[in-house]
């Protein structure tokens, strides 16, 4: 008889609410649950299709190693007692900074297997770690850090009462935003946009500017512009209203001298009457929210550009007040029980293969994995979630370098490019194998914690990742966490594994299991956050590494000759995320502008072979002028046409590590003139 579960989609960190079908071992069904006290009943494509993804054909079920030969499928007695030699003779040999870990996006949602991962990385001592931080966006945590004195300072905008909103460079009604939460986007732009106003500054006019009041569509990477003029016209004319103490206003005073309207519009590409439009919303409302996405971060302004966000919210006294931007607390780790330390330099040693690349709070810069692997420094990956091949730069030069790993661990749920280039391959549990607690409390839009329950039991051998991980440990002699359960498979042993990381929560680990949703009441204002300011002797608006970034912004601008280059930009696709769901279809498109098109001879429909110094890849035209002139629109995380193979591992942020994602330079082409493309990297 087929039944009806709760549970949460864990496919991204809104974790809405789902209800699932269940026949026997088979998800017949997956639907939004209307009765979550959340979501109430929100869900997107990709959440429906977490039956699809268990099911899908190509699931990993059992371990296998692939050492030159095809996939062997072993016993996992045999995986780990083999793997665990192998790390063994690299740490013996070269040192535990030989083993690289990649803390990817596909274990960052099982709770269990992230704190025990981050256990085996703690006992070999902190060797190279790479995460989607450096291929995401530093300039957040950068700025929390400069500005707010904390990194962990994670804002999100007060949906509810906010009334002059400004989206940069973030597509919410298809993402549910960056580093926050949001279900049933459109329904609150629509409401925001009705009582108040909402823009929209993005080179596309996407899904989230045609529920804006106004779209601005300046050049890629120089949005700063538009900010910093903005800023400079609140410190001279208001509204200067901010809520918390400042220090270093003169010195951001000095900085923004004579940056004028003219200057902003011809950086931008935008026009003077837009801005002078945007600067009387701004003041009519008294002050303006600013929030910010990987069309900031990815961008090469993407740092002062996240300065000049903040600023505008701390100026005009939208920081921790109603209608402005919040700060999420944590369930579990409660920045609001104590005293929050000082920590404005959030920069850490980065990789020796690029010395002049600042680490940033203990991670490398994902673009040096290529060369440190190249220079013998890194002979082993453990890669727990991770499909690098389609998320790391520059592909062609990614994959010749994984090849040569002597081990090259994969812990995942399907098969792709990034197993295929694996020594061992590790199947988990996927989110409907395990129960789960919401993780990264911080990242969600609300105070509060969810727990689902394991729906069907695990495909075949595949096993709890934390299990996975403590074995690999205890075989390596490395010391285990005490009080472990003896097998994933005992009873209750992954609850177990979920109630130990809820010590000291805002609520105990039986009244979540109880209840599934505990929220708590949000303090906003958060006392916490002006307390932290005040103690910090204010927000601090000029930190030195960002005043020196902008002179050199500045100077380089008015260097600056010639119209632009056709460059892309990356985009996100409802139905897919990262490089995961392919299945549901979502097109390798590239959207171009029809004079862009025109000029190149290629009309809607047609494949466009695009191309730069590091690659080249074929897309299907989306000729349309929902993109301003000399911009493109390409997606990421498709296989066949991976954007990775455009991008490069030379173009980095020096002060964050970050790559560049964004504002690429191409060139274009109809594909039938061109000579076929050899995907270089799979050859
Ligand atoms: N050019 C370009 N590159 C980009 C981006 C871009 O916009 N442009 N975006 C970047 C961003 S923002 C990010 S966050 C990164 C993400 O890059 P990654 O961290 O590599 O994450 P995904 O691409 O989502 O791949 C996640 C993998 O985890 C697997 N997985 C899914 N569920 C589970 C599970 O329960 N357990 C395990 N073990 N595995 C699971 C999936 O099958 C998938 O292969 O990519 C970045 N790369
Ligand atoms: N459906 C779906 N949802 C997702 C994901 C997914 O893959 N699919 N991925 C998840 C992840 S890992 C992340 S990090 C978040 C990201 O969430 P978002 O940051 O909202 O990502 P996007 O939806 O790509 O929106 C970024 C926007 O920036 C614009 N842009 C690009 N360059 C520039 C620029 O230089 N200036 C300006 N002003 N705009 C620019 C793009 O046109 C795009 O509309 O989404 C998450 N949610
Ligand atoms: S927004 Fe979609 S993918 Fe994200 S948690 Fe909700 S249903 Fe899942
Ligand atoms: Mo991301």
């Amino acid at each position: 008889m087929p039944h009806v579960t709760r549970s949460h989609c864990r496919i991204c960190t809104n974790q809405c609410g789902i209800t699932l079908t269940v026949d026997g071992e088979q998800i017949v069904r997956v639907k939004g649950d209307f009765d979550h006290p959340l979501s109430k009943g929100y869900t997107c494509p990709k959440g429906r299709a977490v039956g699809r993804l268990h099911h899908h054909e190509q699931a990993i079920v059992r371990p296998s190693i692939r050492d030159g030969g095809p996939p062997r499928d072993v016993t996992w007695d045999v995986a780990l007692n083999d793997l665990a030699a192998r790390l063994s003779r690299i740490v013996e040999e070269h040192g535990p900074n030989a083993v690289g870990f990649y803390f990817g996006s596909g274990l960052g949602m099982d709770a269990a297997g992230f704190r025990m991962a981050e256990a085996f990385y703690h006992a070999l001592g902190h060797p190279p770690k790479f995460s989607p931080l450096t291929i995401d966006g530093t300039a957040k945590v950068l700025v929390s850090s400069l500005v707010g004195g904390f990194p962990g300072l994670s804002g999100k905008t007060d949906n509810e009462n906010v009334d002059m909103l400004l989206y940069v460079g973030v597509n919410p009604v298809v993402s549910h935003g960056h580093n926050t939460g949001m279900f049933s986007p459109p329904s609150w732009i629509r409401a925001a946009a009705e009582s108040g106003q909402v823009w929209t500054i993005d080179p596309l006019r996407t899904e989230t500017a045609a529920f804006s009041t106004r779209h601005i569509a300046p050049l890629p990477g120089k949005d700063y512009a538009i900010l910093a003029w903005l800023v400079r016209e609140v410190m001279d004319g208001g509204p200067l209203t901010p809520a918390q103490p400042l220090q270093g206003l003169d010195a951001l005073r000095g900085a923004l001298q004579g940056y004028d309207r003219a200057t902003a519009a011809r950086v931008a590409g935008v026009s003077e009457d837009e801005l002078d439009d945007l600067l009387a919303a701004v003041r009519r409302f008294g002050g303006v929210t600013v929030e910010t996405g990987t069309g900031v971060t990815m961008s090469e302004g993407a740092n002062v550009t996240q300065w000049f966000a903040w600023l505008l919210n701390i100026l005009t006294g939208r920081m921790n007040r109603a209608g402005g931007v919040w700060f999420h607390p944590g369930f579990i780790t409660q920045y609001d029980s104590f005293e929050l330390p000082r920590m404005d330099n959030p920069f850490t040693p980065g990789a020796p293969t690029m010395p002049d690349v600042n680490g940033i709070i203990g991670d490398w810069p994902c673009a040096a994995l290529p060369g440190e692997i190249e220079a013998g420094n890194i002979r082993a990956l453990v890669n727990l979630g991770g499909s690098l091949v389609r998320s790391f730069p520059d592909a062609n030069v990614l994959v010749p370098a994984l090849r040569k790993l002597d081990t090259f661990v994969t812990f995942e749920v399907l098969e792709n490019e990034t197993t295929a280039l694996s020594t061992h391959v590790l199947p988990t549990k996927d989110q409907t194998e395990r129960p789960d607690i919401s993780f990264w409390d911080t990242l969600c839009g609300s105070l509060s914690m969810l727990y689902s329950p394991a729906v069907v039991p695990p495909r075949g051998e595949r096993r709890s990742a934390w299990w996975i991980v403590s074995q690999l440990m205890a075989r390596m002699g490395l010391p285990v966490p005490e009080g472990l359960p003896e097998s994933d498979r005992t009873p209750g042993a992954d609850d177990t594994m979920l109630a130990r990381q809820m010590a000291g929560a805002r609520c105990s680990f039986e009244e979540l299991q109880a209840s599934g949703t505990v929220s708590r009441p949000l303090e906003f204002p958060g006392t916490w956050v002006d307390r932290h300011i005040e103690r910090i002797g204010g927000w601090i608006l000029a930190p030195q590494p960002l005043l020196e970034l902008w002179a050199k912004t500045r100077a380089d601008d008015d260097a600056q000759a010639g119209p632009p280059p056709l460059s892309f930009i990356p985009r996100r696709q409802r139905r897919k995320l990262n490089a995961s769901l392919s299945f549901l279809g979502s097109p390798a498109d590239i959207i171009l502008n029809p004079q862009d098109a025109a000029r190149h001879g290629i009309a809607h429909g047609d494949r466009v072979q695009v191309t730069t110094p590091n690659g080249a890849i074929v897309l299907v035209a989306n000729v349309s002028d929902t993109i301003r002139p000399s911009v493109a629109s390409i997606p990421h995380g498709h296989e066949s046409a991976n954007v990775n193979l455009l991008t490069s591992v030379q173009s980095v942020d020096t002060m964050t590590g970050m790559v560049r994602y964004s504002g690429i330079p191409i060139s274009i082409a109809r594909a039938e003139d061109t000579q076929p493309v050899r995907d270089a990297a799979m050859a």
